[in-house]
């Protein structure tokens, strides 16, 4: 399987929890790297800019609130088919529906709370990716 990066986004509800360890050590412990990491608060409109997918969606306005309501952290991780990898980790989008042992089941509120993200394709991962990091900034281990 091929090496991969996917951008993830521990969410603010997750944040709030103090759980950024343990989401990050579930990422390790599947064996992805974490090869950038930055915390920050997201303003309406840089959530808006991330989410631009989803404009024309009724939960954009609570999507776009919800992840600009306090910190996050945002980081790449690299690792043999890491988008999906990343995708089974979390577990499904609404956490009644995730399965036992994943992060949303674990970690998530609800449907909008839940607690992490991640890039869905390889080419929404680049995008999502170059949004957050510059080049510079991706510290792979060789
Ligand atoms: P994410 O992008 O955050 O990793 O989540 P996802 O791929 O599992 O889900 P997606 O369809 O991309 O939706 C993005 C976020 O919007 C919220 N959502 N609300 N009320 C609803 O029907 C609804 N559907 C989606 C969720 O918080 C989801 O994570
Ligand atoms: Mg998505």
């Amino acid at each position: 399987m091929a090496v991969e990066r996917t951008l993830s986004i521990i969410k603010p509800d997750a944040v709030k929890k103090n759980a950024i360890g343990a989401i990050l050590s579930r990422f390790e412990q599947a064996g992805l790297q974490v090869i950038a990491a930055r915390m920050l608060q997201l303003s309406a409109a840089d959530a808006g800019g991330f989410y631009a997918v989803h404009k024309d969606r009724p939960f954009y306005g609570e999507l776009c609130a919800f992840m600009s309501s306090g910190p996050v952290l945002v980081s790449v991780l690299e690792g043999e088919g890491a988008i999906a990898k990343n995708r089974e980790l979390m577990g499904a989008t609404n956490p009644k529906d995730a399965a036992p042992g994943t992060i949303r089941a674990d970690f998530a509120e609800s449907i909008d709370a839940n607690a992490v993200h991640g890039s869905d394709s390889a080419e929404t991962a680049a995008w999502e990716i170059a949004y957050f990091f510059s080049k510079r900034e991706l510290c792979p281990r060789s």
